[in-house]
Formats: C-alpha cells, structure tokens, sequence
C-alpha cells in the first residue's frame, strides 16, 4: 500500500479503532455519515470543560477571555482552510443542514415569484427540502439537473436549465450516497455568466477535498465538522462579504446584534449578524483542532490513500460477483454503494453488523438517487485515511458470508 501515510501511527490516534463490536474487531466503513474522532481533539474537548468552560464574548472575566480567544482561533484556523478572504465570512453553524437553511431563509427576501433556482438530482435532502421551502414562499420555481445511469450530472442539460430568471444554484461538490465528485468549477462558472449564486454543499467533499472558495469563486460552502475528524453539532458556512450583508439574520437573539430599543433592533456585524444565542463553542474549538490534525497529514496524502482503498475494494467487492456498484463515475471519493440482485440492503448491513463491519444502509438520505436507479436503497461503504486493505478483506468476507446466507 501507499507510502504516504503511516497506517499505524494513524490508528493509534483513534482510540475507537480498537474496540470489539459483536466480538469482532470493529471495522468502521460508515465514515460518509460521520467520521471517528482523534485523541487530539477529545483531549481539546475535555480540556476546555476541565480548565476553561465559559460563555464567550460576554465576560470581562479570564475564563471567557481564553473561551473566546480559542474559539475565534478557531475561526481564523477555518478561514486559512478554506483560504477565505476574511474571518468574518466564517460563520459558525451545527452542521451543513443549519448552513443551507440559513441561505434559504435569507434568499426569502431576494426572490419573487419570477426567479428560478437550480438544485441537481444527486442531492441529499439537507440541500433539497430546505429550497422547496423557500419556492413555496417566494413562489420561485425550482429545476432539477438530471443524472446519468453512471450517476454523474448532466452538464449539457444544466446550461440548458440556466436562464436569466436563474438567481441561485445547489449542488454538491460530492454525493455522499454515491461519491462522484462534481465539476463545481464549471457549475460555477455558468451560473456566474447568468448572474446567478452558489452554494456548494461540501459535506461530502470537505473530508477529502481541500476546497479554495476563493479559486472556486463560490457564493457559499458548507460543511460539517463531525465528517472531518470533529465533533458533532458544529459545521460552518462560508458566504462572500458581499451576500451576507445583503441577506437578512437567520435567527434573532443575543450575540446578534448591536443595540436593541422596543422601537427598534440594529444588528451587528459579520460574522455575528448570523450566529444569535450561545453557540457550541467546545465544538468549534475541537473542529479547529481537526482541521489541524488533517492538515498534518495532509489533503494530498489523504486523497492518494484513499483512491487506493477504493480501487482494492471495488475490484475485491466485484470479485463476488452478481453484485451491482451505483455510481461508476470516474471521478469518486472512497464511497462504494452496491447491492446483490434480490437481496435487501438491510439485510447485509444487518449480518455483517455482527461480524463487527460498520456500514450505512437505506437510502441515504438521498430519495431521489434511490428512485432514478428503482432500488429502495444501497449497502454503502465508505473508507477513510484510517481504514485499512486488511478491514476491506474483513469486510469483503462479510458480505460474501451474508450472500451466501441469503441467496
Ligand atoms: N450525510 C450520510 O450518511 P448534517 O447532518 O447537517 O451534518 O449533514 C447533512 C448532509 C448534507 N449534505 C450531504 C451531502 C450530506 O452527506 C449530509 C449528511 C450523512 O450521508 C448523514 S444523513
């Protein structure tokens, strides 16, 4: 295997890595739905409750001063991630779902029932439900770029859809119920030259994908932390100086805003104007403390590892036989969704679950894909710069053992 990365040095920062589950050795392939944490960052965790748990930007008191330096650090150690031009484009949310509800309450108040937004069909439905909302209030008309049989999007049908009218595109940087990494670049480009916004959702992307937003041009991307290495209950969204002024406060509350009278409230500025009430301010430490940890292995390293899980496991998984792998794009992160003819995906993740292989099963969040294929869902596994050859044999094994018993 790849030299890149030092495979045991790596697991022994997980302690999880080397717990039982079922009286198996766990093997932990559900990395899409949400990552395993490092030592580093449950230590920052249990060093901020233990030496210094406070409110931020509130108090004079030392206590609060070190809260809220470590979380404004934090801050600053996102921006530099995502080579944002400015802090104050960093708001802090609980995750991708709260970042693309707070556009789409925003853009209540720029659209009318003249515009249309574009989504596209390989969406999960954090960046799906959130815009119907927002067509049923403002009347705007939503359109969807269509998928191909590989499960990648059709682009030619994208500059089709785009129209004068378009204010606004969704689409993901990666599907997380397939793993195609979209060409944002050119999505973004189009939009662009028609006047309309960007959000990329980057969930999926952001474990794998150092993402530039400035290089991208891009409106707004989302993230959550719990996927890369952090804990859960915070994620960020980035927005351009320029449209989170413009977009009304998502939420009103303390923290907020500058003055408040009976008569009247003014706001403060970015990036508070967006994150009313006390936020989860342990957690935006500890992410600031795994998107170090990635950075010290680094994107590069953790891209050419995990393009080598995906190809040993595809060609292991296929070996089976009989077996059907959704999205054959040539462009993936380490997903693999499949599933065996006249076998419930359930029933796989269920029997290899007591062989201690962790995998997600259903429709991941993302019905529509499940419909375009006319599946009620897939098994997905999906491999991290943690995971090794020896858990894709395990797994393999297992799933071989379910076919059997189920066939
Ligand atoms: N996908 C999965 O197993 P939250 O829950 O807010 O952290 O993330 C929502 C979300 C949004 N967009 C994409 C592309 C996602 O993959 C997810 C979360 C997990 O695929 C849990 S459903």
């Amino acid at each position: 295997m790849s030299h890149t990365i030092d495979i045991e040095k790596i697991r022994a920062d997980f302690p999880i890595l080397s717990r039982k589950v079922n009286g198996h050795p766990l093997v932990y392939l559900d990395n899409a739905a949400t990552s395993q944490t490092p030592k580093v960052v449950i230590d920052a965790i249990v060093e901020y409750y233990e030496s210094y748990n406070a409110n931020i930007h509130r108090g004079v008191h030392s206590l609060s001063q070190e809260a809220t330096d470590a979380y404004e650090e934090a801050r600053e150690t996102l921006r530099a991630h995502f080579n944002a031009a400015k802090k104050e484009e960093i708001i802090f949310t609980s995750g991708t779902t709260h970042g693309i509800n707070l556009v789409a309450s925003g853009f209540a108040s720029v659209l009318t029932a003249k515009d249309e937004v574009i989504v596209s069909a390989l969406e999960h439905h954090s960046n799906i439900v959130p815009w119907q909302m927002l067509c049923e209030k403002t009347g705007a008309t939503l359109k969807v770029i269509p998928m191909t049989e590989s499960g990648e999007l059709d682009l030619e049908a994208y500059e089709e859809l785009l129209s004068e009218n378009t204010k606004l595109v969704f689409v993901n940087h990666v599907s997380n119920a397939l793993g195609t990494v979209n060409n944002i670049e050119k999505i973004i480009t189009k939009a662009h030259q028609k006047g309309a916004a960007v959000l990329i959702d980057g969930a999926q992307a952001a474990p794998h994908i150092k993402a530039d937003v400035q290089a991208l041009d891009v409106d707004f991307y989302v993230v959550s932390g719990h996927k890369m290495c952090g804990p859960t209950g915070v994620g960020v969204l980035y927005g351009k100086e320029d449209w989170l002024n413009k977009l009304p406060p998502y939420q009103g509350g303390g923290e907020m805003i500058d003055q408040v009278t009976f008569e009247k409230t003014t706001y403060a500025g970015l990036p508070h104007k967006f994150e009313a009430g006390t936020p989860n301010i342990c957690g935006g430490i500890a992410f600031g403390k795994a998107i170090d940890y990635l950075n010290e292995i680094g994107f590069d390293h953790i891209a050419a590892y995990e393009h080598e899980l995906l190809t040993y496991a595809t060609e292991q998984l296929l070996a089976l036989g009989d077996l059907k792998i959704y999205g054959t794009s040539s462009e993936k992160t380490a997903v693999i969704s499949f599933n065996f003819e006249g076998i419930h995906p359930y029933d796989i993740g269920t029997i290899i679950d007591k062989l201690g292989i962790a995998v997600r099963t259903g429709h991941h969040c993302a019905q529509p894909i499940m419909d375009f294929y006319k599946i009620p869902g897939t098994v997905r596994a999906s491999f991290s710069f943690y995971n090794t050859k020896e858990e894709i044999d395990a797994f393999v094994q297992a799933v071989k053992r379910a076919k059997i018993m189920l066939s």
